[in-house]
Order: C-alpha cells, then sequence, then structure tokens
C-alpha cells in the first residue's frame, strides 16, 4: 500500500514560508471571554508558542511573524528531506499542541497550514503583504466592535463594515474614544519573534579560566516599525541575512 502515499515525495526547497491560520477561532475563543478585539493575554499565548516551536520543535525558522490567530515562519532549512507533508502537519500539530498548554484550553484546536514558496528576495515583499492584512483587521475588528457596542447585531455590523471606507471607521471608532493610529503597535504592526545570538562569559573550573560561549536567545518585539518605512526594511534584512 505505500506506493499509494502518492503525496509523500512532495517536496519544497528553502527559503520558503509556513502560514498557519487558527481553524474556527472566532467561534473557539468566544468561549474563554477574550478581550475584544484584541486581547493582549491571548496575543502573548500565541508569541509564547513561537517561542516554544524555536525552543523545543527541533525546527530551526529563522523567524516568525504573528497577528491574530496567524503566524508566519520562515524558513531557510527544513528537516525531513523538505517533504510537504511532514512541514503542513508537524508544524501546525505543534503549535496547536503549545497554544492548548498555553491557554490552558479545556477543548482541542487546530490550525490550518500552507507553504510558501519564497526567493530571499521575496521574504520582505510577503511581510509586507501579511502587515498590510494586520493593519485592515486591525480598521476592520475596532469597526466591528464598535457597530456592536453602537447598538447593532453581528449581522448588521458585518454588513455596515462591508459598506464603510476606511476614512469613515476611523471617524466612527473615533467617536467612541479610540485613535486608531495611536493603539497599541502589536495590534497595528504584528509581533516578530526570533533567535538573537549573544556571548556568555562564564568560569570554566577544568580549563581554570574566563571562557565565552556563543548561546541565543528568543526574542519577540512587540513593538515593531511599519515594514514599508527603512526602519521596517533594515530590520527585516537583517533577519533574512
Ligand atoms: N476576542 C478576540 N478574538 C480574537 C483575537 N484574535 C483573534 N481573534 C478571533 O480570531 C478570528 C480570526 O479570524 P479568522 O481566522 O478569519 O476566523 P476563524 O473563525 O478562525 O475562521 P477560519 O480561519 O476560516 O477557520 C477573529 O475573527 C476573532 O474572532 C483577540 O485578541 N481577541
Ligand atoms: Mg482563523
Amino acid at each position: 500500500m505505500k506506493e499509494r502515499e502518492i503525496f509523500s515525495h512532495l517536496r519544497v526547497f528553502p527559503p520558503f514560508a509556513v502560514r498557519i491560520d487558527g481553524r474556527g477561532f472566532s467561534r473557539a475563543l468566544r468561549l474563554l471571554g477574550l478581550e475584544k478585539p484584541y486581547d493582549e493575554g491571548f496575543a502573548h499565548a500565541m508569541a509564547d508558542s513561537i517561542g516554544l516551536f524555536f525552543k523545543e520543535s527541533g525546527l530551526n525558522p529563522l523567524f516568525a511573524f504573528t497577528f491574530s490567530d496567524e503566524i508566519s515562519l520562515f524558513f531557510n532549512e527544513m528537516s525531513y528531506n523538505n517533504r510537504v507533508e511532514k512541514i503542513d502537519s508537524i508544524i501546525p500539530g505543534f503549535i496547536s499542541s503549545a497554544l492548548t498548554i498555553q491557554l490552558k484550553l479545556e477543548k482541542p484546536v487546530s490550525f490550518d497550514s500552507r507553504v510558501i514558496l519564497l526567493g530571499k528576495e521575496d521574504i520582505y515583499t510577503y511581510l509586507l503583504w501579511r502587515q498590510a492584512e494586520t493593519w485592515r483587521n486591525h480598521v476592520s475588528s475596532y469597526g466591528f466592535y464598535t457597530l456592536l457596542e453602537s447598538g447593532l447585531n453581528e449581522n448588521e455590523a458585518a454588513l455596515s463594515l462591508k459598506n464603510m471606507k476606511a476614512a469613515e471607521i476611523h471617524e466612527l471608532v473615533f467617536k467612541y474614544g479610540i485613535n486608531l493610529a495611536e493603539t497599541p503597535a502589536w495590534q497595528r504592526c504584528g509581533i516578530m519573534v526570533y533567535r538573537e545570538p549573544y556571548e556568555k562569559t562564564g568560569y570554566d573550573p577544568i580549563k581554570r579560566m574566563e571562557v565565552t560561549t556563543k548561546r541565543t536567545k528568543i526574542i519577540q518585539d512587540w513593538n515593531l516599525p511599519i515594514f514599508k518605512t527603512e526602519e521596517g526594511k533594515k530590520i527585516i534584512a537583517k533577519l533574512v541575512s
């Protein structure tokens, strides 16, 4: 029957990205009573799950970008002979499990997963796209919950939102005391997780001398710039290299 495993030879060559997205999270998260539209605890659980992935999965992403219930992970190398079936199952499996631990969930959750073929030079363009989506999601989520607050039901709010221009949504939420240009950066620009090398100096009792060793620590950047800016470009160039 082995020959029936017809997708097992499907391979991908680095660099590539893997994007996973929480399946039915609107419903799954409703039971948790999270803050709307943004819950900092949930964002921490997502970022910490990525941190666990860096530490415990045995895979080695270049870096990861997350907003809402989605995560993009970027790879320059991959185990498992670069097999797509392995990549698209292990990564969402690991993150589902990590998030379940982080949020102490009582019901199982899952993520869908896709592989995006990218040349090294495409990573920046891909990130511009996902960050633009982060911003759109930010404007429409605030718009949606403001419309609910104003007395509309969910269907009415969704319908009104469809017919509103971004500037109108800005004005509407401003009337309710929220300036969309001044919300926390992580809500507008997303969160980045990456490894940073550092040198640790300590005393080696066998060599009887001070020694310096190279280590890495996992950084979460909750204060990202807009990637379109020079500052943003520089940050990504550093991560990609
Ligand atoms: N309350 C709250 N909900 C959030 C937060 N982040 C994400 N979500 C929910 O997660 C959803 C993510 O959007 P989608 O991925 O389009 O919706 P989904 O229900 O997961 O549907 P599929 O991904 O298509 O399966 C949002 O609509 C919110 O309902 C948060 O910080 N607070
Ligand atoms: Mg989702």
